[in-house]
């Protein structure tokens, strides 16, 4: 009687303290890690293409959290995602170029100026990609699709 009782303390001393852990786990770890991380991400863009010169696709990549100090990343814009775009045809390349969030800020935006011509095509795209980011944040999103509406008829 007196072996059965002591083993169900015991038993449930053990629950007790194990669930106590798993709790003090949950509630520290989530906001502190939240808090230290920052991701970069980039939306998608869209620009009707125009007949001369060129029109500017703004693409805008954010930072989930500002920062105190500068943050940058590298970009480009693609040719290996499957575009149907033609890069210095349809829009003017962009190559290992930098973007630089300055402090506080919690976006930038890519400019790609974009061809006119007066051709009637199919709405095309291009992708930018991010890569390299420096000053601590990852990259949560690292490709933007930039459609262009083509106007011609
Ligand atoms: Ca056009
Ligand atoms: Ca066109």
């Amino acid at each position: 009687m007196m072996r059965t009782s002591a083993g169900r303390g015991r038993r449930s001393s053990a629950a007790v303290v194990a669930v106590a852990v798993v709790v003090g786990v949950v509630a520290l770890a989530s906001p502190a890690s939240a808090a230290r991380l920052t991701a970069i991400s980039i939306k998608s863009s869209h620009v009707t293409e125009g007949d001369t010169g060129t029109v500017f696709a703004v693409v805008r990549v954010t930072l989930s959290r500002p920062k105190t100090t500068t943050v940058t990343v590298n970009f480009e814009t693609g040719g290996k995602f499957g575009e149907t775009a033609t890069a210095n045809r349809d829009y003017v390349r962009r190559q290992g170029q930098t973007l630089s969030f300055p402090p506080g800020s919690t976006y930038a935006n890519i400019v790609v100026p974009v061809i006119g011509d007066q051709l009637v095509e199919p709405d095309e795209f291009f992708t930018v990609h991010l890569y390299q980011p420096s000053g601590g944040p990852t990259i949560a999103d690292d490709r933007g699709k930039v459609t262009i509406f083509d106007d011609d008829e």
